[in-house]
């Protein structure tokens, strides 16, 4: 069938908005007609030719909301009409990491996803003629997409799809990386460095669990009106520090020792180690949710952990991708997380390459791509 998608044919080149076609489901796959996705910075990150696993030409895009249009053979977990957000970590139930209960890292189909192909091996996107291949198993820059069954994950019908799909990565990676990656409890002190499209949603996520103090550190003051209407009880302006004060001294001072809980949402390994440093002595936690490119490492004194701080990272913020993800669009439909105030442009496909150029100047947090405009 035809479709219209945003095609990434080379790296750091814009997208090409054109014709595709799309082959339909084969055996425990889903067709879904994607109505509304948003534009992560991981898809920028990934059209930059920095991402290892970048393949072109793609469909990129890993945050969409759609209806199932058409299941393959041998599906049985979702039929046509339901409503749903193809997820880039999905749930098989049976692999070890699954079984484990531990991680919501399913292997079923990593290893074929990282390299933008489906569980076969095989591509259903082409133009031209050509193979084009997926992009973390969801290829949401198209108004259709085929994705298998286990990355299917079925919401509830009365969530509003332009809302709905920045639950597909930025909310549940915030929100999830406070309640389900650090497990954040109430009463905690916590720190958020970069307060654009996911350290709103850690912040958010923080208030949710009752955390007493919520830290907001970004060189970007434009970002603190909302960070406090979200939840930031203290905003920390790097770039404004007086000559001779630091980050991380300033994080120890203002949360009596150090934070519970830090985020690094922003993919700067410095600041993933800032963000480490300022976690309190003897328990604080530093979580990465950044993605920094191939190449960058991060580094601290090893006298850091010996005092008992403890670094560690989440992907989607933890969730299980269909467990948990319809729990993240419920906590919307009732009101307990705010997506209506991050969602801060409304574009058609077309305007998707204008999209990119903003976020590069960082203006907005959000831009959603709105199929029915
Ligand atoms: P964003 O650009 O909206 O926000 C980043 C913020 O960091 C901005 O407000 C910016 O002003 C601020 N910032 C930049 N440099 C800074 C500095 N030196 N000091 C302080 N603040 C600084 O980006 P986003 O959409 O929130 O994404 C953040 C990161 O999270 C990206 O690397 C993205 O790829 C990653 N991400 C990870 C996951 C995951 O599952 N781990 C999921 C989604 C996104
Ligand atoms: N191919 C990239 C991977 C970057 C990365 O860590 N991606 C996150 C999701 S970011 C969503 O916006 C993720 O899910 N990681 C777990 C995984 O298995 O990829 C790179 O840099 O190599
Ligand atoms: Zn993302």
């Amino acid at each position: 069938m035809d479709v219209r998608a945003a095609i990434a044919l080379e790296p750091g080149k814009p997208l090409v908005v054109d014709t595709v076609q799309l082959e339909g489901p084969r055996d425990g796959e889903v067709l879904i007609e994607i109505m509304a996705t948003g534009i992560c910075h991981t898809d920028k990150y990934t059209l930059s030719g920095q991402d290892p696993e970048g393949v072109f030409p793609a469909i990129l895009g890993h945050e969409g909301a759609g209806i199932v249009r058409k299941v393959g053979k041998g599906v049985t977990s979702v039929k046509p009409g339901d409503h749903v957000i193809p997820v880039y970590i999905p749930e098989c139930r049976q692999c070890p990491a699954c079984l484990s209960q531990k991680t919501n890292l399913c292997t079923a189909i990593r290893a074929t996803q990282g390299r933008g192909l489906m569980p076969d091996g095989t591509t259903r996107f082409s133009y031209k003629g050509k193979p084009v291949h997926n992009y973390m198993g969801c290829s949401t820059f198209a108004n259709f997409t085929v994705v298998p069954e286990i990355a299917v994950a079925k919401i509830r019908p009365d969530a509003p799809f332009d809302r709905a799909c920045y639950v597909g990565c930025g909310v549940t990676t915030g929100v999830g990386s406070v309640i389900w990656g650090a497990k954040v409890e109430p009463n905690s002190t916590v720190a958020v460095f970069g307060l654009g499209g996911i350290g709103l949603n850690v912040i958010q996520g923080a208030k949710m669990v009752g955390a007493r103090q919520i830290v907001g550190v970004d060189i970007n003051p434009a970002r603190a009106p909302l960070a406090e209407k979200f939840g930031m009880t203290d905003f920390l302006n790097p770039a404004a520090l007086p000559e001779g004060e630091d980050v991380v001294s300033k994080i120890i001072e203002m949360t009596g020792g150090g934070a519970d809980y830090t985020f690094e949402c922003i993919g700067n390994v410095t600041l993933m180690r800032q963000a480490l440093e300022s976690a309190h002595r003897g328990w604080g936690v530093a979580c990465v949710i950044g993605v920094a490119a191939a190449g960058q490492e991060i580094s601290t004194r090893p006298f850091q952990l010996i005092t008992g701080r403890k670094w560690m990272g989440t992907a989607y913020g933890g969730a299980r991708g269909r467990t948990d993800t319809p729990k993240v669009v419920d906590m919307y439909m009732e009101g307990r997380v705010d997506i209506d105030d991050l969602i801060t442009n409304r574009i058609p496909l077309e305007k998707i390459n204008e999209a990119f150029e903003m976020m590069g100047r960082g203006e907005g947090i959000r831009t959603v791509v709105d199929y029915s405009l």
